[in-house]
């Protein structure tokens, strides 16, 4: 009990001046239930127009959608914390499957950049999931676990984490977890948070889901117990989000 409910829009690479000016505008106009944290992450070269569209919206915030873990220097085409958050950004997401995957990042890069990351002062988004190999093959909570852990030996203060558990097999694919499914492996995270953290932070941490979440699917998700919220992809860059963000209501 007492979790914030929480929905970022992951946009990806997608959108430009007008059609992300067109999101914020949705955004701003809308009757959003102001007792959820909402959290957009544009590509980086947007996030100044989206903090400064969304800056009226007390409950909407900007995330990076990932960040170097350098804080200056000779690292062609990354951003720093510091430049995310001199662009209005509050959060970062880090170790989102994409990155994980497509990008080869590691564990322990990951790692490094959590530590970065809440050193700036920011919220990290911090993402795990399995493919469907590890799931099929049992594996599910060992691969969420060792990612779990490279965050875990990063983090000085579980209040600015909030977990995104994105199962690879549900991203981008229209294929949800069931919320059978997906509860399951919340529960199972927060009962490894509680081991090997502390009930409080057990307790107290939002466990998100992320991987195909729609209008449709995301009230019956948001009722199960360990299911504090959603990162939403693509259904973020269409009105739907708005429905999305008030399904608790
Ligand atoms: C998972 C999710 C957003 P989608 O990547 O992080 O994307 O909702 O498009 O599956």
């Amino acid at each position: 009990g007492g979790r914030q409910f929480f929905v970022g829009g992951n946009f990806k690479m997608n959108g430009n001046t007008k059609s992300l000016s067109a999101i914020a505008e949705r955004l701003s106009s809308s009757d959003l239930d102001d007792t959820v944290e909402v959290v957009v992450a544009p590509p980086a070269s947007y996030l100044a127009l989206l903090s400064a569209k969304l800056s009226a919206k007390e409950n909407v915030n900007v995330s990076a959608q990932n960040v170097h873990e350098a804080e200056k220097g000779a690292f062609t085409g990354e951003i720093s914390c510091s430049m995310a958050q001199d662009c209005g950004a509050r959060y970062a997401i880090l170790g989102h499957s994409e990155r994980r995957h497509v990008f080869g990042e590691s564990n322990e890069q990951i790692g490094t950049k959590t530590k970065s990351v809440l050193a700036a002062g920011l919220v990290v988004i911090a993402c795990i999931g399995e493919k469907a190999e590890d799931r099929k093959s049992g594996n599910t909570m060992n691969v969420c676990v060792e990612q779990l852990t490279a965050f875990k030996e990063n983090i000085n203060d579980w209040s600015k984490v909030v977990i995104a558990y994105e199962p690879v097999w549900a991203i981008g694919t229209g294929e949800v977890a069931t919320p059978e499914i997906a509860q399951e492996t919340h529960s199972q995270i927060r009962t490894w948070l509680s081991e090997n953290v502390g009930s409080e932070v057990a307790a107290s941490t939002r466990i998100i889901y992320g991987g195909s979440v729609n209008g449709k699917n995301c009230k019956d998700l948001s009722l199960q117990p360990d299911i504090d919220g959603f990162l939403v992809g693509g259904a973020s860059l269409k009105p739907e989000f708005v429905d999305i963000i008030n399904c608790t209501r």
